[in-house]
């Protein structure tokens, strides 16, 4: 069984931290009735839903992937990048402690659960505007113990790791080359997003089955083409906050 940790969206989602996007009027209504809709996708595909009510004050809290990293053997709080996101983890501390062991990210550590792609025992971690070297050897030392590998990766031109590449099948990663390279990561093979939809490399696999933007129709043809099966949701209010699939839900083992 898997549980799907989520959080409603805040009515301050319009405030969110922004990098690369520029601000655009954001349809809370919409965002809410889209959110919704993507976890019913998710107990749909299995997962039971722990779904938090909003954090009226904080503006990103639906982007619950960003504060923590859960692994089958403990879970770390993270430290997020950026100051406004800090105070998400403290509702996700109380709720993940019933679930897992916690471990936490230190300062000057910060990371963003959104630069950190767990595939089976390694860890790829971003560097990124968000999340710097020594959140990554804290990340390294917390996990060595219980046979993790940590890899630290550059991205460039995107917020997060997960914004340039995810996993798609057992052996497979979407990936947007312009911003990650593929290079860092050994024996996978690769979808290329369609070069016309750079933010469409951000997928959700759960099980067999990847939930997926409506919006990227280029992509989702390559992803078809190559036998991966897709569900999909429309995330345009969360996508105008530089939000996307992965980064609405805390995904793991019961
Ligand atoms: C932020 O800048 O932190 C939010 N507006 C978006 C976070 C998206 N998180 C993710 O992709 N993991």
């Amino acid at each position: 069984m898997l549980v799907a940790i989520t959080r409603k969206v805040s009515p301050s989602i319009g405030r969110c931290e922004l990098t690369h996007l520029e601000r655009q009027a954001i349809d809370v209504n919409i965002a809410c009735a889209q959110h919704l809709a993507y976890e019913h996708k998710l107990a749909k595909l299995g997962c039971q839903v722990h779904s938090l009510p909003t954090e009226p004050e904080l503006p990103d809290s639906v982007f619950v992937e960003d504060t923590a990293i859960v692994l089958d053997e403990v879970a770390i709080i993270t430290r997020p990048g950026a100051a406004s996101r800090i105070p998400e983890i403290e509702t996700i501390t109380r709720v993940l402690t019933s679930y897992r062991k916690l471990l936490f990210i230190q300062p000057p550590g910060t990371l963003d659960g959104g630069d950190v792609l767990c595939l089976g025992k390694t860890l790829y971690i971003g560097l990124s505007s968000r999340s710097n070297l020594d959140a990554i050897e804290q990340v390294r030392s917390l996990l060595e113990p219980y046979g993790y590998i940590v890899v630290g990766v550059n991205v460039a031109g995107v917020l997060h790791l997960k914004s340039a590449v995810t996993q798609v099948a057992k052996e497979t990663l979407l990936i947007n080359p312009a911003w990650a390279s593929k290079s860092d990561f050994i024996d996978y093979e690769f979808i290329e997003i369609d070069p016309s939809e750079p933010y469409a490399s951000n997928a959700l696999l759960i099980s067999d089955t990847v939930i997926y933007p409506t919006s990227y129709t280029r992509t989702r043809k390559r992803l078809e083409r190559s036998g991966i099966e897709l569900t999909c949701v429309a995330v345009s209010e969360l996508a105008k906050a530089e939000g996307a699939v992965t980064c609405c839900s805390l995904i793991f083992k019961a």
